[in-house]
């Protein structure tokens, strides 16, 4: 079964004369409205509501689609295969609890869901599966592959990573031994050099060159042709590398980026040299799950000249999406959160590669910038440029394998020169968190690549949102937004942009909770 057989006969369709549905696409009218805020000479603000129309054009064919994991065979590549195998043949395998089933808890698009609307009759609520909203491919359906510097096996990869049960690996091994990642490039210098002992299947070449580039396009091409896709998205889910030095001359620019990588410029990391591939491969979405400056400014110039869609950074599964939401209800609630203590240590690759300073410095970075937009928005609590004193502290400790522990203190201000101090610790395996959101960041890349837009103007054309695909945030620590745009952190902010410009492509607007119905009688 592909997608679009999936997708045959949607769960719901809207009745609105904004709203049409063909064979092939579904067309949307909408009134997006907004509130513009001026202020006058004594400084006083006025608000006038406005509304801009919009047309919203979705394809409704999915087609074929794959996924090509940079870190294949790493713990979450290793996961996120097998967790798919496993649901694609509805595997259930008994564990020291019982039977379990294959599930795709975690994912937001397969396993929550959204308001609809309020039932004609008895004014319930009506929610519906994520995945219901537009048309997408399921995760089921997806051809998998990929590169790995590592040339173990995926069953091999799947018990070195030690996240999976033995009877679901038993179940799944003879699928998972066929599975080889592709030889990748490998630049020493950007990754720990405790990495260097898994290094086996590497291109020839220690720094960027041109070849490499071109060897993964052909890659690229080779995995679509040998599964007969219609699309391939890619995703970084190799090690954190160290951050690369912004260069004039070097990486500043769309151009001087790929003289760099032609004159092999040893400031180019691996993570970039894929990103340009893909981007110039042409419609292969790239998404880095990892935390380093992937996007140099000439990654980014060059994404937004061929319109290809980006987007990053780092994964934001467990302490962190934790501490979107909780930072968020925090000062919305009006106390004054005033330092934040974050803990981990862990057992995998991931600590392994960690427990070296400049890898651990990308991480530091993404994980501690995650609370500015909220606080920024409280001028009440905080002075302008004031801050929660905030510290990320990463160690590697090998007896706990994949099973990381996250260890967090909120120290807050209260009422009256009172204080709050939350603690949380948060313990389970990183990579069982991590695999359902690889999964999203798939399908709703997949996803934007079908839906464009056009305003009201008179002759104008229908085409794609911005390369740089900040609708991912939900799922990404240091969301990367188009420049001279907001970086959104709070977690419900989110995810409501990412369910209202789902509505708005079938025409409905944004579920606002006021449910004015059980309140006005
Ligand atoms: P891992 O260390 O188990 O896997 C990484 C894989 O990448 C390894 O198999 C390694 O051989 C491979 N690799 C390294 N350089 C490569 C290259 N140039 N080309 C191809 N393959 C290469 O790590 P894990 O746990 O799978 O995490 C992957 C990434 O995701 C890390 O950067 C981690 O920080 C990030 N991440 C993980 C989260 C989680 O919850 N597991 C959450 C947030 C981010
Ligand atoms: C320890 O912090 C290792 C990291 O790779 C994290 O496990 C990963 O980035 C997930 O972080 P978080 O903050 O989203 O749980």
């Amino acid at each position: 079964v592909n997608g679009s057989a999936r997708q045959d006969s949607p769960l719901f369709t809207v009745q609105s004369p904004n709203v049409q549905y063909t064979a092939d696409e579904i067309k949307s009218q909408y009134a997006y409205q907004t509130t513009e805020v001026t202020r006058t000479a004594d400084n006083k603000l006025v608000a006038t509501p406005r509304a801009t129309n919009y047309h919203f054009k979705v394809d409704r064919k999915v087609g074929k689609v794959g996924m090509m994991l940079v870190g294949w065979g790493g713990n979450n590549g290793s996961t996120v295969t097998a967790g798919i195998l496993a649901n694609r043949r509805g595997l259930s395998w008994e564990t020291r609890e019982g039977q379990q089933s294959a599930n795709y808890y975690g994912s937001i698009v397969m396993s929550s869901t959204v308001k609809l609307g309020s039932d004609a009759k008895t004014g319930e609520e009506i929610n519906i599966p994520f995945r219901d909203l537009l048309p997408m491919v399921h995760p089921d359906d997806l051809a998998i592959g990929g590169w790995d510097i590592s040339s173990l096996n995926l069953a091999a990869s799947m018990d070195r990573a030690q996240v999976l049960e033995p009877s679901l690996k038993s179940m799944v091994r003879k699928e998972m031994a066929e599975m080889t990642p592709l030889p990748s490039i490998y630049y020493p210098d950007f990754i720990a050099a405790n990495q260097e002992d898994r290094a086996d299947n590497v291109l020839e070449g220690t720094k960027a060159c041109w070849a490499h580039v071109e060897k993964i396009q052909q890659d690229i091409r080779d995995f679509k042709a040998q599964n007969g896709l219609d699309k391939v998205v890619i995703m970084w889910t190799a090690n954190t590398e160290r951050y690369a030095d912004i260069i004039p001359g070097v990486n500043d620019t769309a151009e001087n980026l790929i003289n760099s990588i032609k004159t092999g410029h040893a400031e180019v990391a691996p993570s970039t040299v894929f990103a340009v591939a893909a981007i110039l491969e042409g419609n292969v979405p790239f998404i880095n799950g990892s935390p380093q400056n992937t996007f140099v400014p000439g990654a980014l110039q060059l994404a937004e000249q061929h319109g290809a869609f980006i987007g990053g950074d780092d994964f934001k599964s467990g302490q962190t999406k934790m501490k979107s939401a909780l930072v968020d209800f925090l000062i919305n609630a009006g106390i004054k959160l005033t330092s934040i203590a974050s803990y981990n240590h862990l057992g995998n690759n991931d600590g392994k590669n960690l427990s070296s300073q400049k890898q651990f410095r990308s991480k530091e970075i993404s994980k501690s910038n995650v609370v500015d937009d909220m606080v920024a928005a409280n001028h009440i609590l905080y002075e302008k440029d004031e801050h929660p004193d905030h510290t990320v502290v990463i160690k590697y400790m090998p007896a706990v394998g994949d099973n990381k522990r996250a260890l967090d203190e909120y120290y807050a201000e209260i009422f009256m020169g009172g204080h709050q101090t939350i603690s949380l610790f948060n313990i389970c395996e990183d990579s069982l968190l991590a695999s359902p959101l690889i999964l999203d960041l798939v399908i709703l890349a997949e996803m934007m690549t079908r839906v464009s837009w056009k305003t009201d103007a008179e002759g104008a054309e229908y085409k794609g949102f911005h390369s740089v695909l900040s609708i991912l945030s939900y799922m990404l620590k240091a969301p990367l937004t188009p420049a001279g745009t907001p970086v959104v952190n709070a977690l419900g902010k989110q995810r409501s942009a990412l369910i209202n410009i789902f509505r708005a492509c079938v025409g409905l607007q944004p579920e606002s909770e006021m449910t004015l119905e059980h309140k006005l009688f």
